[in-house]
């Protein structure tokens, strides 16, 4: 059975860039909704059963094809949503520090010019999707609840959730906005950590 992890801050803790009502329904009700329907799932086919999340989406060929949506689906949304939350926190933001922040240098020439395209590409996701930065620290986007690891890739180290349910009460159709204020809760000492291992 999979559930649904806690957040390590309060749901106000990112209040003033995401709110306490979007918190609360973002991990309360979306995210457990995709909790709920993955164990429906791997409950309606047993030889999953055991497996850990990130060998459902790694092999989602594995699954049974009427159980294979739901997972990547749903499978997809818990796994994505349990790092979104990891790499957000209160009194965050700012700049990566350490090798992180020198690599970022070295591929983008300047922090803010990550910023910008990393940026850019999540503005422009078309519908409902996810921004991804790689290990190798490419940015990678993806639709739906979809993850690189589903293509064989290594998992990234930063994601960004573009779902509407994810800004609309705070930010209406202004995509945008709440991009720009997300990084003010990027939590990079866990970015750093997921970077060097
Ligand atoms: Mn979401």
């Amino acid at each position: 059975m999979f559930t649904l992890p806690d957040l390590d801050y309060p749901y106000d803790g990112l209040e003033g860039y995401i709110s306490k009502k979007i918190m609360q329904l973002h991990h309360d009700k979306h995210h457990q909704t995709y909790v709920d329907n993955l164990n429906k799932a791997v409950d309606a086919a047993p030889q999953l059963n055991g497996k850990t999340i990130e060998e459902l989406l790694v092999n989602l060929d594995a699954a049974p094809e009427e159980v294979r949506m739901a997972i990547r689906n749903h499978g997809g949304g818990h796994y994505n949503h349990s790092m979104f939350w990891k790499i957000m926190a209160p009194k965050a933001g700012g700049e990566p520090s350490g090798k992180l922040a020198e690599d970022l240098k070295a591929k983008y020439s300047s922090y803010e010019s990550f910023v910008e395209q990393f940026s850019e590409k999540a503005v422009k996701i078309f519908g409902s999707g996810w921004a991804w930065l790689m290990p190798d620290l490419s940015i990678e986007t993806r639709p739906n609840q979809d993850n690189p690891i589903m293509d064989g890739k290594p998992a990234p180290i930063l994601g960004l959730d573009v779902w509407e349910h994810a800004y609309y009460l705070d930010y209406t159709f202004k995509r945008p906005d709440y991009v720009k204020a997300w990084w003010n809760v990027v939590n990079w000492d866990e970015v750093g950590k997921r970077y060097s291992a």
